[in-house]
């Protein structure tokens, strides 16, 4: 995957530019990077709000070759990249709290939102446009950060959780580099158990008393494991139940917090 980085004072939000170009046809590795977004998109009509230069705010179009059920690790994928680019940038340790969010402790640090187009033309056969874009906080987002639970670099840094603060450039060009390194793993299987177990690894959320948000159910139990393609299993009361979506609250702190 070689990245074609377009740079952009101020849009709407880098994912749905690049979605547009996904339907142009547009080739993998086209980015989006944004110093500002008018309208962030987080999940479910969520907003993702971010002041002028506090963010990396950025979308990368990937093409793979997945099932539907195993999108989720496109999403994974970018994710991993994103803790190294955090840990070798800012020497931060960061983990990831199924399905979308960076975090440290249990303060959100960068969110991520994958939107695929089965129908956009120009890919290989089989493939599926997938767009996923990240806002990753490096200045605080704003005085509704506390409300958010959110947290960014700088006020890591400040707090001796990092050794640095880098620039959005910094951490977008070593973000793409483990992108590209870890994009092969997507198209084999051996590749994808390899990101599964990264995943496992990384996720925060494995262990944790959790509440799961369907769009029509609310699950509590005790998230136990991922499945290969990056699905959460949840043990109730009732059983085991496997979840492709949904948000997650910690309802705990970790038992060696
Ligand atoms: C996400 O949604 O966390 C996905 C966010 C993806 C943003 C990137 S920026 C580049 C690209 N272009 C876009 O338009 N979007 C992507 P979700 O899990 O639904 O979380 C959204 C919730 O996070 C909001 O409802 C707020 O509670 C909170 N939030 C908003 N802005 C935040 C920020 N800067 N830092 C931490 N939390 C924030």
């Amino acid at each position: 995957m070689v990245s074609d980085v377009r740079r952009f004072g101020e849009i709407d939000s880098t994912n749905t530019w690049l979605l547009a170009e996904a339907r142009r046809g547009a080739a993998e590795g086209l980015v989006a990077v944004a110093d500002h977004q008018r309208a962030g998109r987080g999940r479910l009509d969520r907003r993702w709000e971010s002041p002028p230069g506090a963010a990396l705010l950025a979308s990368i179009l990937l093409r793979p070759e997945l099932l539907p059920g195993a999108l989720h690790l496109a999403t994974a994928i970018v994710a991993l990249s994103a803790v190294e680019a955090c840990a070798r940038t800012a020497g931060v340790e960061v983990g990831i709290k199924w399905p979308n969010d960076l975090v440290v402790d249990d303060a959100k640090l960068a969110g991520i939102l994958a939107e695929a187009d089965p129908s956009a033309p120009g890919g290989p056969p089989g493939s599926v446009a997938v767009v996923v874009g990240i806002g990753l906080n490096i200045a605080s987002p704003g005085p509704t950060a506390a409300s958010w639970q959110a947290t960014c670099l700088e006020e890591l840094a400040a707090a001796g959780r990092g050794a640095a603060v880098p620039s959005r450039d910094e951490l977008l060009s070593v973000l793409l580099g483990e992108l590209e390194r870890r994009r092969p793993d997507l198209d084999t299987e051996a590749g994808r158990g390899q990101l599964a177990g990264e995943l496992r690894r990384r996720c925060v959320t494995l262990g944790r008393a959790v509440r799961v948000e369907l769009s029509n159910e609310v699950l509590i139990g005790r998230a136990a494991d991922l499945t290969d393609d990056g699905r959460l299993l949840v043990e109730t009361d009732v059983g085991r139940r496997e979840v492709a979506a949904g948000d997650v609250v910690h309802l705990r702190p970790p038992v060696d917090a």
